[in-house]
């Protein structure tokens, strides 16, 4: 059983990015970390699991879910996330704000800018923007997990590199 998860965040109302994304890789699931900025029920036509933002009026603060034997944590991340720390320190930071500690993989957003961070044995993902990046490419991006057997076997950032 291979299964492909597409992860993404902060489209910010700009959802043709995310269609793309959609239309490109076919995945099994759809995971959104916040800041989507329109309304709750057309952005969750295209999503499995979404939080809100802190530009959002819509959704939940966080979720916790398993997705064939993975254990995420999904957040937007703001109240957590210093511009003064690295990525692994806020990482750190959203994982100290977790009470289950029975996790795998804690998913978030907010900075606009992807990264991949392990916290102990606990990957944290964030795929940056699909639309509004922040990153020094300035490429739109959003991060692909395959899962087999229980286990995230593969990771990669992927660029938004046609335009709807
Ligand atoms: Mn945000």
């Amino acid at each position: 059983m291979v299964k492909k998860i597409l992860i993404c965040s902060d489209t910010h109302a700009n959802n043709n990015y995310l269609k793309e994304a959609i239309a490109i890789n076919k995945p099994d699931v759809v995971i959104h970390a916040g800041d989507f900025c329109c309304n709750l029920s057309v952005i969750n036509e295209m999503v499995d699991y979404i939080v809100a933002g802190n530009n959002d009026t819509q959704g939940e603060e966080q979720l916790y879910f398993s997705l064939f034997g993975v254990n995420i944590f999904l957040t937007h991340g703001d109240r957590f996330i210093s511009y003064f720390c690295n990525s692994k320190e806020n990482a750190q930071r959203i994982y100290d704000s977790i009470i289950t500690k029975d996790l795998n993989l804690i998913v978030y957003g907010h900075t606009h800018i992807e990264c991949v961070d392990y916290v102990g044995d606990v990957l944290a993902i964030n795929p940056g923007s699909i639309s509004v990046p922040r990153n020094r490419s300035s490429r739109k991006s959003y991060a692909i997990i395959t899962i087999k057997n229980n286990k995230i076997v593969e990771k990669t950032f992927e660029e938004i590199i046609r335009y709807l």
